[in-house]
């Protein structure tokens, strides 16, 4: 029998290499946010023409993002969503993706359908971001295995409940989520756990779940947080969402001190560079 210390690390449990190289940096990786859409909630129609969408691609490479996360529907934190067809988010999708792919960073896919990460996966993305976290549709756990991707698990809730403890509903959600990636064959060390900022969760829910985002580091995965520009910033300083930079950076800053090792936003730019001073500062401590 082979003794306990010289165990190999069984491959469930073997950290993606790509996630590898995307947490080993000193700060957190940063993704940049590409809404191809005609209706996302701060962006919405400024991207859809894919001559903008790749633009903007270009300048959130060129700013420092670490990954594009393409998505072509509108996730719509904040209900009212209109449901898009597969068939329409790939036709958003086809003029784009292969020209983002190109600019050589890794792309995610922001779609909670199996066919149209499918599609994304089949151009050449390289992580699958879900934000009903393999829960919506019992195809895309199996996908997802047989394709070995990276797996962004997102909490969500189909409508925000003031009255329920919001860490314990984010726990239950995970270990039903992770429950699931066992079952297919996902890889723990595939996976990434998102608190997922403003999806049916009051603005206070919100807030709680970013100043204690710590306490989901006990799952022992990368933990990503996407606050750019969510609501509860205006609870708190009332502004339209373009408005909203600097409570997005007081919010990703706290939680890369919290644990998040990857921050989702729209402004990457300004992110990389509170990230770095941020660090910057720490290290002096
Ligand atoms: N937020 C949005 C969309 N996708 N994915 C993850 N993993 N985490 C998030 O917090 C998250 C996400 C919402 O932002 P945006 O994409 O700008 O809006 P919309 O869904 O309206 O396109």
């Amino acid at each position: 029998m082979m003794a306990a210390t010289s165990r190999p690390v069984s491959t469930a449990t073997a950290v993606h290499p790509l996630l590898q190289k995307l947490l080993s940096g000193p700060v957190p990786a940063v993704m940049g946010v590409l809404n191809v859409t005609p209706d996302s909630f701060s962006d919405g129609g400024q991207f859809l023409a894919p001559e903008r969408a790749l633009a903007q691609a270009r300048r959130l490479v060129a700013e420092g993002a670490d990954i594009i996360d393409v998505g072509a529907e509108s996730t719509r934190p904040y209900g009212g969503a209109r449901p898009v067809s597969a068939e329409e988010e790939v036709a958003r999708l086809r003029p784009v993706l292969s020209e983002v792919i190109k600019l050589g960073i890794p792309v995610s896919i922001d779609s909670m359908k199996p066919g149209v990460t499918a599609f994304a996966l089949d151009a050449g993305a390289v992580i699958a971001n879900d934000v009903w976290g393999l829960q919506r549709d019992g195809h895309m756990a199996a996908l997802l295995a047989q394709r070995g991707v990276p797996v962004i698990i997102m909490h969500n809730r189909d409508h925000a409940d003031p009255a329920i403890d919001i860490m314990k509903d984010i726990a239950g959600f995970f270990a039903r989520s992770l429950e699931i990636a066992t079952r297919a064959g996902i890889g723990q060390g595939h996976i990434v756990l998102d608190p997922g900022i403003g999806f049916g969760k009051t603005a206070e829910q919100s807030m709680i779940a970013l100043a204690r985002l710590d306490e989901l580091k006990r799952f022992g995965l990368p933990l990503l947080v996407g606050a750019s520009r969510k609501r509860f910033i205006a609870s708190v300083s009332p502004s339209e969402p373009d408005q909203r930079l600097g409570g997005s950076l007081a919010a990703h800053l706290i939680a890369a001190r919290g644990g998040a090792r990857i921050i989702r936003t729209h402004d990457v730019a300004e992110t990389v560079q509170a990230l770095r001073v941020a660090a910057a500062i720490e290290d002096k401590r």
